[in-house]
């Protein structure tokens, strides 16, 4: 695997499965096909899950780990061709992307969405970049569109706590105070849209995730009616999509606290479990008593993301 990014990236997802569930009961049983390889992580934005457990993924396979904050110690980065670099810009893109290729063997990025240019968002001009000049495997740490490690995180803690077969798997938007991006959504819509669920989203009019990710999964506008005989209530805020109007791509057009899930939401499931891919704000996306509630997933979620990143990382290396 020389890019990480979209479902089909990984294979058949049974597979995929499997060698994650394998690795879960013995996370050293590769500890060897890393060594003397160099996964390098660079973050344009912050995290403290997506940093650790990559990192501890790493180790695990018995790799040499470097993490650098661009923002916090390295040169401010240009990343327009063509413009004179006369203000506080350093270095180019262009430059540093093949010099930071050049020490390692695996590159992780983290780029959010900038919500300037809906265009450039959605082409995912950065890592666009990072594949084309580093020379090097790319995995997406969230990028502007996708969170490929989270979505299968999320999918490997449905396949451990499903209750039946084809278990009932709701998205839903949440309030927010501020504007956040569309990668763990459209991530989790494709991914699950590739799963064996029965997918339903559900957000106000406004937010309609983008087709290629969203694909012929079912959209209720109506939340309750949604959520009633859900197994898993997976909860996201994300901003306006652009799909419907593009001048309002990443806006926030609501805060309509009535979406927070809370116990009465929870109520008309069927006992669902409660996920997030945290961080998340307390009673604006969901209620300290759900989010708290031996239904919740949120811890477990979290842990799970060791396990995807290693089974991303082994299948590069295996790849190199
Ligand atoms: C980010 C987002 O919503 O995409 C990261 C989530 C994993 N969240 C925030 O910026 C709060
Ligand atoms: N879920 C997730 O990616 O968290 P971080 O932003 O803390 O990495």
């Amino acid at each position: 695997m020389k890019v990480f990014q979209n479902v089909s990236d990984i294979g058949p997802l049974d597979q995929a499965l499997r060698e994650a569930f394998e690795i879960k009961a013995d996370r050293y049983k590769f500890e060897n096909l890393g060594r003397h390889k160099t996964c390098l992580l660079i973050f344009f934005n912050n995290s403290l899950r997506t940093r650790l457990s990559t990192q501890k993924a790493a180790m695990n396979l018995g790799m040499n780990v470097i993490v650098l904050d661009v923002n916090q110690g390295a040169w401010k980065l240009e990343t327009e061709r063509g413009v004179v670099m006369d203000g506080d810009k350093s270095e180019h893109l262009l430059e540093a992307i093949p010099v930071m290729g050049s020490y390692c063997d695996i590159i992780g990025v983290r780029s959010f969405a900038k919500f300037e240019s809906r265009e450039d968002d959605y082409s995912e001009k950065i890592l666009q970049q990072f594949i084309r000049y580093s020379g090097k495997p790319v995995f997406f740490m969230e990028s502007a569109t996708v969170h490929p490690l989270q979505s299968f995180a999320d999918l490997i803690t449905i396949e451990e706590y499903k209750e039946r077969p084809r278990p009932k798997v709701v998205l839903s938007w949440a309030p927010h105070p501020r504007a956040l991006p569309q990668a763990v959504p459209n991530s989790f819509a494709q991914w699950m849209n590739a799963a064996d669920v029965d997918f339903v989203v559900t957000h106000p009019h406004g937010y309609e995730l983008d087709p290629q990710f969203v694909g012929n999964a079912k959209v209720d506008y109506d939340q309750m009616h949604a959520f009633e005989g859900a197994d898993f209530i997976y909860a996201k805020n994300w901003s306006c999509p652009g799909v419907v109007n593009p001048a309002d791509y990443g806006k926030v057009l609501n805060k309509d606290l009535s979406w927070t899930v809370d116990a009465a939401h929870m109520a008309v499931t069927n006992n669902a479990h409660f996920m997030h891919c945290l961080p998340v704000r307390r009673n604006m996306i969901v209620t300290d008593d759900v989010i708290e509630s031996p239904r919740s997933l949120v811890i477990p979620e979290a842990a799970n993301r060791e396990i995807s990143a290693q089974v991303v990382l082994k299948r590069i290396l295996e790849s190199l």
